[in-house]
């Protein structure tokens, strides 16, 4: 290992405490497509053979996320020196794709996806600065259910489900599946985005193409959904990004006359589908086995490096940090418990904060606490 990928490695590593998932794998009606494994930055590093898939490479080997500050940069298209995939899926349009994640995490946050069209070029060799983004799917707060879309997407072992609009233009697309973490979102620059590429054929008769947004316009860090209380009563809640394809009046002024009609129809189509998702989430009880042996998985493969972390200064400050543990946990402790089956968080779920009613003990790691409001299970 040369230096230079062993000190990318140590800081790899060192941030993992704070880290969080990616897409390992996505369906699209139904066939299953292999996501970008951290593993194969490491292939890549080592002089090895990147596999050919459609989803797109990219360099967040801490897990990590795109924050506000870097909203300005190329990143926040598909994640941090993000390529594209060699391949291309195929979905139908009014089909699905299934956006599956390793075991998320952050239950705050909306759950967003969107499509650039590659035009001619084939999405393996498209320009991602170029790229004009088209939002698909959203979804935010429900204030009956008070559930944000990432609990429900956690709460269906991490997979969120976008319908394909059935009225949108056949041809080469990049898919941009994003989770924005806001727990940390009360202050400045606190929100977290990841965002996940994958090449895409629509089929289909549609002919519908908005003018979509470049990716370093789609969000600025003081948007009402970017910067953002969490920890209060929340009455609404105002999902970031440009308008949903087939709401009236999106931005931009040819393509929204001809799109009227199906604007009524995607727009009730967006609102059984969080209906739908709304019951599931309430229905059904978190699968508890499944989230379980996949932490497991995880926290062994971390702790088998945490040799390498030991001289590294972020970590250590890290550590520190776990003094303010007990006070988080101490305030938490006689909220009211769920059936007694969920009584401790797995690796990087919540554990305490203020107006926090889960857990407060980790099944794997250590409760630390990040701010007032969060406080987290990490490997030390
Ligand atoms: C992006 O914005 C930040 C401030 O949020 C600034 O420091 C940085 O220089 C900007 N980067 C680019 C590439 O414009
Ligand atoms: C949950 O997701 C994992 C990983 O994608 C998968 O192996 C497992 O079959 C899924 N479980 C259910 C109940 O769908
Ligand atoms: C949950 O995920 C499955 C795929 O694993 C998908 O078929 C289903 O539509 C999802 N449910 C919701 C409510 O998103
Ligand atoms: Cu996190």
């Amino acid at each position: 290992m040369s230096i230079r990928s062993a000190i990318a490695t140590i800081v790899a590593f060192a941030t993992t405490a704070l880290a969080h998932g990616t897409v390992s794998g996505f369906l699209t009606d139904g066939t299953f497509n292999q996501g970008f494994l951290l593993d194969y930055y490491y292939t890549k590093q080592n002089g090895g053979e990147l596999p050919d898939i459609a989803a797109w490479y990219a360099e967040n080997t801490d897990i990590g996320f795109i924050s506000p500050d870097a909203y300005n940069t190329s990143d926040i298209n598909c994640h941090k020196n993000a390529e594209p995939g060699a391949l291309t899926s195929t979905v139908a349009a009014g089909g699905t794709v299934d956006f599956k994640w390793t075991t998320w995490p952050h239950g705050i946050g909306p759950v967003l996806t969107y499509v650039a069209s590659c035009g001619d070029v084939d999405c393996s060799a498209v320009d991602k600065t170029t790229l004009l983004w088209v939002k698909i799917d959203e979804s935010g707060y429900d204030t009956t259910t008070s559930t944000w879309a990432a609990q429900t997407l956690i709460d269906n072992n991490s997979t969120w489900t976008t319908t394909v609009p059935e009225t949108l233009a056949a041809g080469n697309y990049v898919f941009r599946h994003e989770i924005i973490a806001l727990h940390g979102a009360t202050t400045e620059n606190g929100a977290q985005n990841y965002p996940q590429c994958m090449n895409i054929a629509v089929t289909g008769s549609g002919t519908d193409l908005p003018e979509g947004t470049l990716g370093t316009d789609l969000y600025a860090a003081d948007d009402a959904g970017i910067l953002f209380n969490p920890y209060t009563t929340i009455s609404s809640y105002t999902i970031p990004g440009p308008e949903l394809f087939g709401s009236s009046g999106s931005g931009s002024g040819s393509g929204a006359a001809t799109s009227a009609t199906s604007a009524v129809a995607s727009t009730k189509a967006a609102a059984s589908a969080s209906a739908i998702k709304a019951t599931s989430a309430a229905t059904s009880a978190a699968p508890t086995s499944a989230a379980v042996t996949s932490v497991v998985a995880t926290s062994s493969a971390a702790a088998s490096t945490t040799a390498v972390v030991t001289s590294s200064p972020t970590t250590l400050a890290t550590v520190t940090k776990a003094t303010s543990t007990t006070k988080a946990a101490t305030t938490s402790a006689a909220s009211p418990s769920q059936s007694g089956s969920v009584d401790a968080a797995s690796l990087y779920g919540q554990c305490g904060g203020k107006a926090w009613t889960g857990a407060t003990t980790c099944a794997v790691g250590t409760c630390t606490s990040y701010n007032d409001y969060y406080s987290q299970c990490v490997n030390a």
